[in-house]
């Protein structure tokens, strides 16, 4: 049963007369998707639950927001086999007219939907500046039947139906070089943009996917005249009102890439970057995208240093597989505006770049380790050598990194002896990502190489795709050096199926799903503390065990705290090697959800992690206890108290786990009034092969209202009521220390004659990890008389001891069985292992 370390609390929660019971807002589209950077527009926020709407929130200040009309829109019904992102019926629409700063950083941001309920989940909006229009239809056509738009401008279109289809006209100058960038996968829209481009007539060129669902064309003006575009959804299977696009029509400058990709944090590079229209470029011949080449020039940049230089402020599309990714913008300044933002990543080892001319075994290019190399697959199916010098013994970790940092390129990488002789290749991971945060990469896994002998060794990177995919854009970087273990955390909305706002009442506590990703051969428990946070929000330091991937973390909401819409900063901090290692958390939230089963869903980070709070909890769960120990296999028991703050409700509430760590199984709880109190039973047993563990975890009672069904009545009381407790901390003791042997060999007993000290080998290999010493004594029996056994210690780091057995002279010949135990605390509580020792007292 529970070794029950309980701390009982006094009763926190006082009934109110109001409460928090109307659901919070759901944010679908936002349309227009964005606007101009200084200027005044109207904005549509369509979703469901947008009773009592009070402003949008956006991710950076001095946004002015004022409230316009509500309405109702029809989603019409998916066409059959395509995808849905929202149920076909009525939603509201709710009009907005916001004036943007004219300081407004140029970028993507978030936007989210206040209303009395909480807050929304976010949408993308993009601050530009180009003149902004937006779509009018019939423009299914090409000239004359397409719709005007100016040179440098901006159009907020919609793909309505599959076959919908949308031209626009535009006027081109001799010389000019015109970008057509159409953004859908980073405004989270729907829409797989496919672009054809014509003038004069003639068709130019097409595109699609140039980075995910977004596309990109480009075209130098042979004379004046007029050019036009036609947006469609490829393949003509999928449209909508999701299916919404910005289509830019400029001579801003475009990046498509920078070399070297990496800069060392807090340091200053020299980069070359890639692209169209750069200021003081220079046609490329050697660099071709899309059959065309590209420009070239070179610029200097600064990382950000400290704690952001381990963060991600790139304002660009960030999908999950950038979950473990730093860096930063770089955006350029033309003449008639600004560069899209391009993301360059935070180096960990000193950079050093692909020559270009190491494109064999022969000529491999010398690297020194340890040393972070930003290479490019510049030519179809070119594979990159580079050499270095290794010593037996030592651990090189080798990553590398293709679409983490954004490349659209299936990476993988050999290791060669000096010889040509193969060691190994990597090329995908077999971790399965989850589905609503599928991180999935064609990235080669996190590799340790540990050479046999001395000498030079070869890596060799090249692309599974090389044949079709190849030119600047295809970057990779690859580290080697000694293993930095590490982590990030993502937190998300406890609803795991669907978009969903971050909203608690008053007077309660928000649980956030926190993922952990691990970079390295990281092994260690996390503390997660919040910093600088608003009045009223608390939160308790919470332990994520080194053995997970998840966890719920607890942001308490006192009583006395006011309303609140905003950011709230949580940080983990870890020791890794002797160092404390601090980690901002990171936000994600689901886009569209998936309906199928074990399809990941749509889901990116986004700017800030938010919180809402919003009047008082309608009931609270009221755990018996803060921490809660017990052995590895032992049922769990958390007490827990239902407190009906709002009297008018009479919730039946279902008690569950916010999130369960692996082996844990909750037997469900009914809780209602005239049965306030119960206990939640969690059994620990292995599921799914998966089996418990020793380790702190932090659990977060979860409760559910249900409605009352009785025979012959209507249904009674408030469905979907979710509320959290408090969070608990569950401590699972292990068994014992893990390994633990006395004497050379188990079982043989150890000779010692009268007057000598014998020295006993000892080793205890810990299960866990824990900085306090082991202890090690030994119980003598009485028919033992005079023999003495030293306590011996032996610190965290060490394995091995002696145990030093004394008999004085004159003890009589004989055979002892000694009792030893190892002990170690574990999270403050003993474990002990035993063995015994076996003493022959000869004559
Ligand atoms: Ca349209
Ligand atoms: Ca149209
Ligand atoms: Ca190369
Ligand atoms: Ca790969």
């Amino acid at each position: 049963m529970c070794l029950l370390t309980a701390v009982l609390l006094t009763q926190a929660f006082v009934a109110d007369t109001h409460a928090q019971s109307t659901p919070a807002p759901k944010l679908n589209i936002l349309f227009p998707p964005g606007g101009k950077a200084g200027s005044t527009f109207e904005v549509t926020a369509t979703g469901v639950d947008l009773g009592d709407v009070e402003t949008l929130y956006f991710s950076f200040p001095g946004v002015k927001v004022e409230l316009g009309d509500m309405g109702t829109a029809t989603i019409p019904a998916a066409k059959k086999g395509a995808t849905k992102g929202m149920a076909a019926g009525a939603q509201s629409t709710q009009k907005f007219t916001v004036t943007l700063p004219p300081a407004a950083p140029l970028g993507i941001h978030d936007v989210y939907l206040v209303s009395k309920s909480g807050v929304s989940n976010p949408r993308a909006f993009v601050v530009g500046d180009l003149a902004e229009t937006t779509e009018k239809e019939p423009n299914d056509d090409a000239p004359p039947k397409s719709q005007k738009v100016d040179m440098n401008a901006t159009v907020n279109g919609v793909i309505s139906t599959p076959t919908d289809v949308d031209y626009y006209v535009f006027p081109v100058a001799k010389g000019q070089r015109i970008v057509l960038s159409c953004l859908t996968s980073s405004i989270d829209s729907r829409l797989p943009a496919y672009l054809e481009l014509y003038a004069n007539g003639k068709y130019i060129g097409s595109n699609k996917n140039y980075a995910n669902n977004d596309a990109l064309l480009d075209y130098t003006a042979t004379v004046d005249g007029e050019a036009y575009v036609r947006v469609a959804s490829f393949s003509y299977t999928q449209g909508g009102p999701d299916y919404f696009y910005r289509l830019s029509v400029t001579t801003n400058p475009w990046i498509d890439a920078v070399i070297p990709a990496s800069v060392e944090p807090g340091k200053d590079a020299k980069v070359t970057v890639y692209g169209r229209n750069l200021p003081g470029g220079a046609i490329d011949p050697k660099a071709i995208i899309d059959g065309r080449p590209i420009e070239k020039m070179t610029t200097t940049v600064k990382a950000p240093g400290g704690r952001a230089g381990n963060a991600l402020s790139y304002s660009g599309y960030r999908p999950p597989v950038f979950g473990t990714t730093d860096g930063f913008d770089l955006q350029l300044k033309g003449k008639s505006g600004a560069s899209n933002p391009y993301l360059l990543t935070s180096a960990l080892y000193p950079v050093t770049v692909d020559t270009g001319t190491n494109t064999s075994l022969e000529k491999a290019m010398s690297v020194k380790t340890p040393c972070e190399i930003t290479g490019t697959i510049a030519t179809r199916g070119e594979s990159d050598y580079y050499r270095f010098s290794a010593k037996k013994g030592e651990s090189i970790a080798i990553d590398a990194f293709g679409d983490r940092r954004g490349s659209d390129i299936d990476l993988r990488f050999q290791i060669l002896k000096d010889n040509g002789d193969p060691v190994t290749e990597q090329d995908e991971s077999n971790e399965q990502p989850l589905n609503y945060f599928y991180n999935r990469s064609d990235d080669p896994p996190h590799y340790r190489f540990n050479p046999t002998a001395d000498g030079d060794y070869i890596l060799k990177v090249s692309t599974k795709d090389g044949s079709i995919n190849f030119g600047p854009r295809c970057l990779y970087i690859v580290r080697l050096g000694p293993d930095q273990p590490d982590f990030r955390l993502v937190a998300m909305p406890g609803d795991i199926q669907a978009p969903a706002g971050m909203t608690t009442g008053a007077d309660s506590t928000y649980a956030y799903n926190v993922l952990v990703l691990k970079t390295g051969d990281f092994n260690a428990n996390i503390t997660v503390t919040g910093e600088d946070l608003p009045k009223g929000i608390t939160v308790k330091p919470q332990i994520i065990s080194s053995t997970l991937k998840v966890s719920s973390i607890g942001v308490t909401v006192e009583k006395s705290a006011p309303p609140y819409v905003g950011p709230i900063k949580l940080v983990g901090t870890a020791v890794v090697g002797g160092q404390k290692v601090q980690r901002e958390v990171r936000a994600a939230t689901i886009s569209w959800p998936v309906q199928q089963n074990n399809v990941p869903t749509l889901t990116r980070l986004n700017r800030e992690l938010m919180l809402g709070v919003r009047d008082t909890a309608a009931y609270g769960l009221v755990p018996g206890a803060e921490k809660v120990t017990v052995a590895l296999g032992e049922t769990i028991k958390i007490p827990v108290k239902l407190l009906p703050i709002d009297k008018s409700l009479k919730p039946t509430v279902q008690v569950s786990l916010a999130t369960a760590p692996p082996g844990f199984s909750a037997t469900p709880l009914s809780l209602a009034p005239g049965k306030e109190a119960g206990t939640l039973s969690i059994d620990q047993k292995a599921q799914g092969g998966v089996q418990p563990q020793a380790g702190i975890y932090t659990v977060i009672l979860r409760g559910q209202t249900n409605p009352v069904v009785k025979p012959g009545q209507k249904p009674q009381g408030p469905p979907n009521i979710t509320q959290h407790s408090f969070p608990v901390t569950v401590v699972v003791t292990p068994k014992g220390l893990g390994k633990f042997t006395v004497g050379s060999a188990v079982g043989t007993p150890a000779k010692v004659a009268p007057g000598q000290t014998a020295e006993i080998p000892v080793r205890v290999q810990r299960s866990f990890t824990d900085d306090s010493p082991t202890i090690i004594e030994t119980t003598v029996p009485p028919t033992a008389k005079g023999i003495k056994v030293d306590e011996l210690k032996l610190q965290a780091s060490e394995e091995d001891g002696k145990l030093k057995v004394h008999v004085p002279a004159g003890t009589p010949p004989g055979q002892h069985i000694l009792i030893v135990k190892a002990k170690a605390p574990f999270a403050g509580v003993e474990v002990v292992s035993e063995a015994k020792l076996t003493i022959v007292v000869t004559k």
